[in-house]
């Protein structure tokens, strides 16, 4: 377990910092950040010590420095020019993913050149917190913006502890599949240890779309989720606020001079469409329309914060909101009376603890809303007469807060028969609900969060049990038909054994060997193993007869009751690969070296350190190009491959073709497990046709149905279709 009382053992990573720059006449001008995000993470970063990483609002100039901020902690700030600000910021997250997981897909706006953007921004966060990194510290990555962060740092720094927390929800499989990039977005979380969510609905989205868009293997009791050979928690932790701090703050807080005779309706929002700002204001027009008894004695306190101003969408938001209010207030208002004060500006502290504490009733009405600290500040800050809040359903604080009166804000009547019964309610049911609320509030505030949240991403890293026969009764049963033969496609390096330094090295151990031999001795079952490697290579390696055999990625294949293959322009290319062979053993450094295949090579890279295989790498890739071949990455290495045309993929559907004839996939199930880049083809080919497994980890996205994480997890899923029962003969 990390120990994160000691010096500088948590490094947050956000969009933002807890303060933003503005330049002044001569100097910058730093000011504190406001927002529910800062408000959790400040009393945490000050208890432990560490670094809080994120974008300061602004281009620094070359010669610009920060300015030194008196923080208990240290302040990195991650550049980003004016196109990055748009692309990243406005464009990919607050133009598609924020309205995304919030559930409205219409409102979306997809641009590849936005997620590219998104993606260098990403990467540029996990070079500077890779830069930050101290021994044994907690890196803790916040939000939408930063969901590719993971990877990135993980390449780096492949042991460090990595958590994730969403303040947004995380939206149904549904809506979250229409994301062009959702694999990498997922994988982007996948990288982390830890990730966390505001409610356990979240949680089994997250945990659905893992399963059902990776192909990832769910433990729903455990949560947790295996992707490849990595094994990611994933829970809810409930934001709670400084519950103390706001009370503090309600009991000193101003009284207005003069007491308002009317009862009080607040609203308080960043204005955003997410948060029902129109609905809520013709809800109150429908209750002073029902209920004619409200006029001239209630007024609803509308504070809109601006926000994302230089998105249309905010923009339009902005003038339906003005038009409202002057609508219901044209309609109802006297000389004495005026129904909506709309405040649109942000209010000092001070002032806002006075109107929670003050309000009768707060109106708390989104669309979607991950959580929602508007509600639970009110709670707090209700120190005098209890008042009533009047909560949607479709925020993750409606999880919690049984005692509110629950509304669905799409429902104008609904919301305007609640806001009624919240006016009439007599005192000792007010009182009743709010001790209630304030009593959780108080137990589950900012310090308990911090605390069940730090001691789940520091504690031991969690492990999935191992792959089992019954996961593949689940996979692969619904799939499979007595009455149809199978064809199982196996790769060799990395599927059957594991990587080894040196190719040699990579022998098949006997109860593989034995496993196979009885998937290929049923009558149900033809087996075929798929390897970069030459022919003769692969063959006496697996020693088995009765088998196909496609050596060099499916340039040479042989097999029973198949016409052998070689493709026709091998012997062309087997000339001028020797040539190549010679310039690339002349470039290579001690550790790398040489396999001649045929009409294709390796260049193996495997024994040399990160830093040397990049510089060798970029050198080989020209070689190779230059000689005519195509350049294919594999596991640590290189493979210089004729332009031909033909690949894994191809290799698989001549044995299909061959062995079952043109519409084999109606005569034939089909499984195929590899682990590298190059079985992706035959993923590729299989796809919607037959069911693949890829082994190991990927930190790119991959065709395969479903992840395994090891050579182990590969014994069983022989070892599962060597003993399915066969079906009877005849
Ligand atoms: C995101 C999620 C999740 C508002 N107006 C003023 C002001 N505020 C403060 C409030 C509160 C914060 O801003 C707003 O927090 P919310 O939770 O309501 O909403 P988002 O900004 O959308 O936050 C949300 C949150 O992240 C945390 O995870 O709950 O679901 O969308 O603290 O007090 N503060 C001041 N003046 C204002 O006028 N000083």
């Amino acid at each position: 377990m990390l120990d994160l009382t000691s010096e500088a053992a948590l490094i947050v990573v956000s969009n933002r910092l807890p303060i933003s720059l503005r330049r002044g006449r001569d100097s910058l001008v730093v000011e504190r950040s406001a927002g529910g995000l800062v408000a959790a993470l400040d009393p945490a970063l000050r208890r432990t010590g560490g670094t809080w990483i994120g974008w300061p609002g602004m281009r620094l100039r070359e010669s610009e420095k920060l300015p030194s901020v008196d923080e208990a902690y240290t302040i990195t700030p991650v550049p980003m020019n004016d196109n990055e600000v748009r692309r990243y910021y406005h464009g990919l997250s607050n133009g598609a993913l924020w309205p995304l997981f919030h559930s409205f897909p219409e409102r979306t706006r997809f641009d590849r050149r936005d997620w590219e953007i998104y993606e260098s921004v990403n990467e540029r966060f996990a070079q500077v917190t890779a830069d930050e990194l101290t021994r044994n510290c907690l890196v803790w990555i916040h939000d939408y913006h930063l969901m590719r962060v993971g990877p990135h740092l993980r390449r780096r720094c492949p042991n460090q502890r990595i958590a994730f927390f969403l303040h947004i929800p995380f939206p149904s499989y549904d809506i979250y599949r229409t994301l062009p990039w959702y694999r990498e977005v997922l994988i982007g979380l996948m990288a982390c240890d830890q990730v966390g969510f505001h409610c356990p609905g979240y949680v089994r989205n997250f945990l659905d779309c893992a399963e059902r868009l990776l192909g990832a293997r769910v433990d729903r009791d455990k949560n947790l989720v295996q992707f490849g050979a990595r094994t990611v928690r994933a829970d809810a932790f409930p934001l709670g606020i400084d519950y103390e701090g706001h009370e503090r703050r309600a009991r000193s807080a101003p009284h207005s001079a003069r007491r308002d005779s009317h009862k009080v309706i607040l609203g308080v929002d960043r204005l955003d469409y997410t948060k029902g700002i129109p609905g809520r204001i013709r809800a109150f027009e429908r209750l002073l329309e029902v209920y004619p008894e409200h006029r001239e004695r209630a007024v609803l306190i509308q504070v809109a914060v601006p926000s994302r101003g230089q998105v249309a969408e905010y923009q339009a938001l902005k003038r339906e909101i003005d038009e409202l209010v002057g609508r219901v207030n044209g309609r109802f208002a006297t000389s004495e009376w005026s129904p909506i004060r709309y405040l649109y500006r942000s209010v000092s502290p001070e002032r806002l603890a006075s109107l929670y504490r003050d309000a009768d009733v707060a109106l708390v009405t989104p669309l979607r809303d991950g959580m929602n600290l508007v509600a639970k500040e009110f709670v707090a800050s209700q120190t005098e007469d209890p008042g009533v809040l009047v909560l949607s359903r479709m925020a993750g604080a409606a999880e919690s807060m049984h005692e509110a009166l629950m509304v669905n804000p799409y429902n104008i009547d609904g919301v305007a028969n609640s806001l009624h019964q919240a006016l009439t309610m007599d005192f000792q049911d007010r009182a009743n609900r709010m001790r209630a609320l304030q009593r959780r509030e108080r137990r589950h505030d900012l310090h308990a969060w911090l605390e069940g949240f730090l001691s789940a991403a520091s504690g031991p890293a969690a492990q999935m049990r191992p792959t089992a026969l019954q996961d593949f009764d689940l996979w692969l049963s619904p799939y499979l038909r007595s009455d149809l033969q199978l064809a199982l496609f196996l790769d060799y390096d990395g599927t059957l054994t594991p990587i080894v330094s040196h190719p040699s090295q990579a022998v098949l151990d006997d109860e593989t060997r034995e496993l196979i031999q009885r998937c290929g001795a049923r009558s149900d079952t033809d087996v075929s193993i798929v390897s970069g490697r030459k022919l003769d290579d692969v063959r006496s390696l697996v020693r088995l007869p009765g088998i196909t055999y496609a050596g060099n990625h499916g340039l040479e294949i042989v097999g029973p009751g198949i016409e052998s293959f070689s493709h026709e322009d091998v012997p062309h290319y087997q000339k001028r690969i020797a040539s190549l062979a010679q310039e690339l053993e002349h470039i290579c450094i001690e550790g790398a070296w040489v396999e001649e295949k045929g009409a294709s090579l390796t260049l193996h890279l495997r024994a040399l350190s990160h830093l040397d295989q990049r510089s060798l790498d970029s050198r080989a890739r020209e070689l190779i190009l230059e000689a005519g071949f195509q350049v294919r990455e594999a596991h640590c290495a290189l493979e210089a491959r004729p332009p031909i045309g033909w690949d894994k993929g191809h290799a698989v559907l001549y044995v299909l073709r061959e062995r079952y004839g043109p519409a084999w996939s109606e005569n034939v199930r089909t499984i195929y497990a590899g682990d590298d880049r190059t079985d992706e083809d035959a993923f590729r080919v299989l796809s919607g046709l037959g069911v693949s497994f890829r082994i190991g980890n990927t930190d790119t996205p991959t065709q395969a149905t479903r992840q395994l994480p090891d050579v182990e997890s590969v014994k069983t899923l022989l070892r599962w279709l060597a003993s399915r029962p066969e079906a009877p003969q005849g």
